[in-house]
Parts: structure tokens; C-alpha cells; sequence
């Protein structure tokens, strides 16, 4: 999805969305953008987590690390395992020395949803954005944007996969020469069906690798254990022509083989692929 292409290359806008941000105030993205730098990255002030924070922190990781085994792939559970986050919220510094060790990738903090091209040039340079908010503890079952939960518990084991590692670097590359292309919309599916809900078949079974089924206790169960869910395997035109919803569980899940086969079948030049696209179909979920 990252081959060279031909260099003509219009800026990308992204005026809009800090002007989106403003005019949604309060209840638009609650991040605190104000004192971000240039990269969008800020401090992770780790005093502003107050007891009540550090309490919904270990509920939410209570809850979840029952639900994983039988459920998420082996990567993720020895991963998960190995990093000792349980009683706190992790401080991204001390995970950094690990996460660079095993794979080269360090985590950034950020305020929360990123602009597209933003979010594209970290992943490319191998840096991962982690939001640094909470949610509030009436929010515990349900949260609209991605939190430090979400982020942290669902991404971060991951990452210590070496080739998950490289394929979301690829995807960073892809996305941000999907954006001069107009593939973004195809490539967004890629990455929704994957990284967010993918699923992978290990020798006991289809489990989660996706960070979206395994952050939420909902739809971990939902998509490894449901009977009425689609389950397909890895198919990355079905997959690009699929469209999926943002505020449900999913109906469909694709299955891949291993993470090799992700990063083989998504390694080449995705632009005839774009323009194909363009021809076929949108599939409902
Ligand atoms: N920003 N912080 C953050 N996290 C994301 O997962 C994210 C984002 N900005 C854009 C984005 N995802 C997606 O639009 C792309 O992956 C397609
Ligand atoms: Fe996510």
C-alpha cells in the first residue's frame, strides 16, 4: 500500500477540523487541544489523574482481562501479560523503553482523535498515538471517542507484534499517499477491519486481534463467541468494498491466517486498486 508513486502531490487541508473542534465546544471532542504542539503530541501529566480516574482504570481492566482468555490471540495475551498495568494507568514514559526494545515503536500522547494526516505521519514514523483522558465513571460501559482505555489496553499489546508492527507502519506510509489518490475511504476500511476488529485463526480457535473488540466487553463476546456473525476470511478487495458501522457491533468480521498474511496481501501498490474500486460495488456489512 506504500509503493513509490508518481510525485505529483497537492497539500493536504486540514484547516477544518481544529475549526470543528471549536465550534463543537464542550461537547464536540473533549480533548484539550490548547496546548498541543505543531505534531499535535502534548505531555501526559500524570497528576491530573485523580483516584477516580485510577479507579475506572482498574475496572475497566478487571472486567476486560476476564473476558480475554479463549477470546484474544496469543500475541495480545502474552503481551498484555507482560506489561503490568493492571493497578494504574500506565505513564506512556516507562512503557516507551520496552515497546522500542521489542519493535522500534514508541507511543506519543495525544489530546484524542487526530486529523487524518496527523494520525497517518506518526504511524509512519512508528509512533503511535495514545489519547491521555479518561472517560468518567457514568461512562464506564459506553464511550463515544477513543480514551487512554481504549487506546492503551486495545493498541499497545499489539504493538510488541513485530509484524503487526511493520503493518501499521505500511498503513501510516499508505495512508498518507491514499490521501492524494482518493483512496482514503477504501483504505479507512482496511484499517477498521483490521486493526480495529480484526480477527485472526490460531490452532484453538478464531480470536480477537482487533483493538476495538478487545477494549469493549460487549463485542469481545460478540464477535468471537456470537453464532449469527459473519465470520469471512481475509479477502482485501471484500474488504475495501465493505462498508461498516460506527456505532454498533459489527455483523462482519474478517478472519486472516496470521499477521504475515496481512502485511504480504496489503504490501502492494494500492492505486489501480483505488481506481478498480471505484467501479465495484459498496457491500453492506
Ligand atoms: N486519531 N487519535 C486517533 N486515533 C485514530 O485511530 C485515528 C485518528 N485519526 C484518524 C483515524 N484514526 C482514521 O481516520 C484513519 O485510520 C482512517
Ligand atoms: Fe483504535
Amino acid at each position: 500500500m506504500n509503493e513509490p508513486e508518481d510525485p505529483a502531490s497537492p497539500a493536504v487541508d486540514r484547516s477544518g477540523f481544529l475549526a470543528d473542534v471549536a465550534a463543537r465546544s464542550t461537547h464536540g471532542l473533549r480533548g484539550d487541544y490548547s496546548r498541543m504542539r505543531a505534531d499535535y503530541t502534548v505531555e501526559q501529566r500524570y497528576e491530573l489523574y485523580t483516584p477516580a480516574h485510577q479507579d475506572v482504570w482498574r475496572r475497566l481492566y478487571a472486567r476486560q482481562h476476564e473476558l480475554l482468555p479463549g477470546r484474544a490471540c496469543e500475541a495480545f495475551a502474552s503481551a498484555l501479560a507482560r506489561l503490568d498495568f493492571a493497578d494504574a494507568i500506565p505513564r506512556f514514559d516507562s512503557v516507551n523503553q520496552r515497546l522500542h526494545a521489542a519493535t522500534r515503536w514508541r507511543l506519543v500522547p495525544v489530546p484524542g482523535l487526530l486529523p487524518d494526516d496527523v494520525f497517518f505521519g506518526h504511524l509512519a514514523k512508528r509512533q503511535f498515538p495514545v489519547t491521555v483522558w479518561i472517560r468518567e465513571p457514568e461512562e464506564f460501559d459506553y464511550i463515544v471517542e477513543p480514551d487512554i482505555f481504549h487506546d492503551f489496553f486495545g493498541h499497545v499489546p499489539m504493538l510488541f507484534d513485530p509484524q503487526i508492527a511493520d503493518y501499521l507502519q505500511a498503513y501510516g506510509l499508505g495512508g498518507l499517499k491514499a490521501q492524494r489518490l482518493g483512496g482514503l475511504k477504501y483504505l479507512a476500511r482496511l484499517y477498521w477491519y483490521t486493526i480495529e476488529f480484526g480477527l485472526v485463526a490460531e490452532a484453538g480457535g478464531v480470536r480477537a486481534y482487533g483493538a476495538g473488540i478487545l477494549s469493549s466487553p460487549g463485542e469481545i463476546r460478540h464477535a468471537v463467541d456470537a453464532p449469527e456473525v459473519h465470520r469471512e476470511r481475509f479477502d482485501l478487495i471484500r474488504v475495501m468494498q465493505t462498508k461498516y458501522l460506527i456505532d454498533d457491533f459489527q455483523k462482519v468480521y474478517f478472519v486472516v491466517d496470521s499477521f504475515g498474511q496481512l502485511f504480504d496481501e496489503t504490501a502492494p501498490d494500492f492505486s489501480l486498486l483505488y481506481r478498480a474500486l471505484e467501479r465495484l460495488p459498496e457491500l453492506e456489512p
